[in-house]
């Protein structure tokens, strides 16, 4: 009883030693504690990378391919977002992503997330789409299987106009603002090793036009019957994606939403990945 009365007595006190010893505490404790909860949330400020495209494109099996620096291994559908981190190193030209999976390799090193997302329909909305609003996101990588897009190309270009729009509209209402950071788009053409698949330049046409068609029945035909341009409600206008009137769609108009748009062919399979790499290492 007798020892933890005095050191109170001591404690309260006034004294320089015990007043050196509480300023180290009250200074020392909220450092303490942003350590301890940046540490247990690696993930908020890293800038990410976002995997959209249709199911079957080959998303998750490029995640595992950059993650693991060799082979891909086989996947199945994706039910839910999944995000690994990365690093990729300055020395830009040298390196590819074997190399930046190592830790030894030389230049400087920046980490960031890759996001693979679901790719079915049911599941993108509520799983894909939402992720396009994090506010750390430096670019979108969208994987299509270049053999099946024939078939699948309506569903693909939907997915990418839903896409787009989602991106026009954010630089849209930021004008009046501070403009948000932009965020390029790749169009990932994979599976190139098979026979059957469309070349990059094909798949960038073919979805231009099938794009183009899109905004125009979505804009119900108002534009051909005859109705003026300013007659048109911000409701009408809010659906159309790229310069608003124009008759064929182009890539090229979403570089007045400061949205750059790459196609750019590769294969998972066969590790052909590298210029996918390099897109990817210039928005980090
Ligand atoms: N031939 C060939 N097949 C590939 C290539 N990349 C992926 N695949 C195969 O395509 C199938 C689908 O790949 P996933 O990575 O699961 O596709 P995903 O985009 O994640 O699909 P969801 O998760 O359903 O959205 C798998 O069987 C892969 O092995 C490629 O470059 N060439
Ligand atoms: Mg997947």
């Amino acid at each position: 009883m007798e020892a933890p009365k005095r050191l109170l007595e001591y404690i309260l006190t006034p004294s320089t030693e015990v007043f050196i010893v509480g300023a180290i505490i009250v200074l020392l404790l909220p450092i303490l504690v942003h350590l301890y909860i940046s540490r247990s949330t690696p993930y908020t400020s890293l800038p990410s990378i976002l995997l959209l495209g249709p199911a079957g494109g080959g998303k998750t099996s490029l995640l595992t391919l950059l993650e693991r620096g060799d082979q891909a291994t086989p996947t199945h559908t994706s039910q839910i977002p999944q995000s690994i981190e990365l690093t990729v190193s300055d020395d830009h030209g040298a390196s590819t992503f074997r190399e930046a999976a190592r830790d030894d390799a030389p230049g400087s090193h920046r980490k960031f997330l890759l996001v693979d997302t679901p790719g079915h329909g049911k599941l993108r909305n509520q799983h894909a789409m939402t992720q396009i609003a994090s506010s750390t996101l430096k670019g979108i990588v969208y994987v299509l299987d270049a053999a099946t897009l024939d078939e699948y190309l309506a569903d693909a270009a939907t997915y990418l106009y839903d896409v787009l729009l989602t991106l026009q509209k954010r630089t849209g209402a930021g004008k009046t603002s501070k403009t948000p950071n932009a965020i390029h788009v790749l169009v990932a053409v994979n599976k190139l090793d098979l026979f059957t698949a469309l070349p990059a330049t094909l798949v960038k046409s073919n979805l231009e036009a099938e794009l183009g068609r899109i905004r125009q029945s979505r804009s119900k035909g108002l534009l051909d019957s005859g109705v003026g341009v300013d007659e048109i409600g911000s409701e009408e206008q809010d659906g159309w994606l790229g310069e608003y009137g124009s008759e064929k769609f182009s890539f090229r108009q979403m570089l007045e939403f400061d949205i750059e748009l790459d196609v750019v062919g590769g294969s998972v399979l066969e590790g052909n990945v590298d210029k996918w790499w390099d897109w990817i290492s210039a928005r980090i």
